[in-house]
């Protein structure tokens, strides 16, 4: 009864080890971030999955273009944190032009954040903000 077991425990032993190398490999190769925004960017893409047109800020910007306004459907934050950097967006559903303050935040980014989709957010961008933090 004993020989049985230890020859079936060893190929498993084997194959989770092989499995786990191959895991390594694949997120040692693969590339730091999924979505293609410069560092020190945030990101905006008119479709899902950081495809169509890309939108790119080294800033703020509290009326976005017509590009991108009401079109946003994934996003990425590659702004570099730090203490005392206002590393998180904000992403409002108005543009940011008095009396208007924006209206609802519709989605909030932490600096390295990348959103493929976003059902509440999609399509519904206007403006977005730095903050020291999403809440
Ligand atoms: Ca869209
Ligand atoms: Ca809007």
């Amino acid at each position: 009864m004993k020989h049985p077991v230890v020859l079936l425990k060893q190929p498993v032993a084997l194959l989770a080890a092989a499995l786990l190398a191959t895991g390594m490999g694949l997120t040692t190769a693969a590339p730091a971030s999924a979505a293609d925004c410069p560092s020190g960017n945030f990101c905006a893409w008119t479709d899902a999955d950081f495809g169509g047109q890309r939108v790119s800020w080294s800033g703020d910007d509290d009326w976005w273009d017509t590009s991108i306004a009401d079109e946003d459907s994934s996003w990425a934050n590659h702004r570099v944190p730090g203490p005392g950097v206002k590393d998180h967006v904000r992403v409002y559903e108005s543009a940011i032009q008095f009396p208007s303050t924006g209206g609802d935040m519709t989605i909030c980014l932490r600096p390295g954040d990348e959103v493929r989709y976003n059902a509440t957010a999609n399509d519904r961008g206007d403006a977005h903000v730095g903050f020291m933090g999403c809440g």
